[in-house]
């Protein structure tokens, strides 16, 4: 049972308004959200000072490009709260996802801050057809990831009836979606093809036993073949939604049932497209690194944030009556960042587990895949030939000690493969320390 292509938006008033309107709204909050970061957030106040730049300088959106920019290791240098723009007192949320190291990167949110991101998930429900009639089954994580409270927001937001199943239990989710009659989907697109295909291994029909329409799937780059998988299996329509923890997390950009790129909700945050290198501005229409403005957000507002995130913007009006402008899928990153199982995962914290292990080599290969659509992660870890004693207990013990690590600090589990000291392969110049043999 597809979702009818009724195009319903949330606020017309915001996303349907002329590009002129756009860009005056973004201007004003723009000119805000500087002063409010000059004013409370000392690195800020140096870089704008040590450019020469006072908020009174900044007048409209054609002067974001004067402004610094803001990467993830600020957030992990200022962690947790020398970004915060607000007291301490007006934060009502933490959320995080993982930094570069074994700290978590957070960001700080106000109630208002809250309500804006809960309104760019219900808009990208309610452009994936969602109504107070539908149910959702929120089966991203809940916790310090974005994904599973963003998303019951959202559908809360527009009245829906809304189920926390939280991720994994697979049989358990199906006897839900089936008794319950969920109408819609909110998880990973890996998941919703396990999803898929477990539910046709367990031979039920999704259209004749399943009330299923449509999903938002996001938090890891996928494809259109993988769009086309989804649709096939769960018989349902599935829309893209894209987000991040520093911005708001999902429902930055979202698909409408056109689906033919992510609307981005340029009431809240303003996108550039950059050159990684000069990081000069790119046209919109030119592959390049996306960047963002939040200009709506108090905690932690973020000026030019560098996503590392590779995409296109296409400024084309779309079918749907939106005028906002659409990125395309993610087809890359500009940094070693991996999206594993969603989970943002970095070598240099594999690295900081290895080196941690008394009996083991600073070598290893990191190898990613995907089985049955879910992404595995194996980790082959060299022996140290010369303080190593080999006992059978001896090599469990490593074993164990690098999963466990591994689990605590990237946040996910691994396979552990310890091998034979000077066997990985060498190199002269960079050393290749990940083969991702995953096809998106
Ligand atoms: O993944 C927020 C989210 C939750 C988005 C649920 C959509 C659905 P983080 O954990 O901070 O936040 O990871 C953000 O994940 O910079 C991208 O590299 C990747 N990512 C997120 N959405 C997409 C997508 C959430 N639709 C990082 N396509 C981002 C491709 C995505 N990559």
């Amino acid at each position: 049972m597809k979702a009818p292509k009724t195009h319903n938006i949330l606020s017309p008033e915001y996303e349907c308004m002329s590009r002129d309107a756009i860009r005056q709204l973004q201007g004003e909050r723009l000119r805000k959200v500087v002063k409010r970061e000059y004013d409370n957030v000392p690195i800020y106040r140096e870089r704008m000072d040590a450019k020469g730049i006072k908020p009174e300088d900044i007048k409209g959106v054609e002067d974001l490009r004067y402004l610094p920019f803001t990467n993830k290791t600020d957030l992990r240098d200022e962690f947790p709260f020398g970004l915060l723009a607000a007291p301490k007192s007006e934060i009502v949320r933490i959320q995080g996802s993982s930094g570069t190291t074994g700290k978590p990167i957070v960001s700080g949110y106000t109630q208002n801050d809250v309500d804006v991101w809960t309104e760019m998930v219900a808009r990208a429900l309610v452009a994936a057809g969602g109504t107070k009639e539908d149910i959702v089954q929120v089966c991203y994580g809940y916790g310090l990831f974005t994904g599973g409270l963003g998303a019951h927001q959202g559908a809360t937001k527009i009245g829906a009836m809304t189920v926390p199943m939280s991720s994994g239990n697979t049989q358990r989710q199906i006897m839900m979606m089936k008794e319950l009659g969920s109408t819609m989907l909110c998880c990973t697109p890996s998941y919703a093809t396990y999803l898929g295909e477990t539910i046709r291994d367990m031979g039920i029909d999704p259209k004749k036993e399943l009330k299923l329409k449509s999903g938002c799937f996001g938090a890891e780059p996928w494809s259109e073949e993988m769009r086309g998988k989804i649709e096939e299996l769960l018989d349902i329509d599935a829309c893209d939604i894209y987000g991040l923890t520093e911005i708001a997390g999902p429902g930055v950009a979202f698909e409408c049932l056109e689906k033919k790129g992510m609307h981005i909700n340029e009431d809240h945050v303003i996108p550039e497209i950059i050159d990684p290198v000069t990081e000069e501005q790119l046209p919109y229409g030119t592959a390049g690194e996306l960047v963002f403005t939040t200009i709506t957000k108090e905690g932690m507002p973020m000026l030019r944030y560098r996503t590392h995130d590779i995409c296109v913007i296409n400024a084309e009006p779309c079918a749907c009556g939106r005028t906002t402008v659409r990125m395309g899928r993610i087809t890359g990153r500009t940094d070693d960042m991996m999206v594993i199982r969603g989970v943002n995962v970095f070598p240099s914290q594999i690295e900081s587990v290895i080196v941690s292990v008394k009996g083991v080599a600073p070598f290893y290969m990191i190898i990613v895949d995907r089985v049955n659509y879910t992404d595995t992660l194996e980790i082959q870890v060299e022996l140290d030939g010369e303080n190593f004693s080999d006992t059978v207990s001896d090599l469990e013990k490593i074993r164990n000690e690098i999963a466990e690590k591994i689990k605590s600090v990237v946040g996910i589990s691994a396979k552990i493969t310890l091998v034979n000291a000077k066997s990985l392969p060498r190199s002269e110049g960079k050393a290749k320390r990940v083969i991702d043999n995953r096809k998106i």
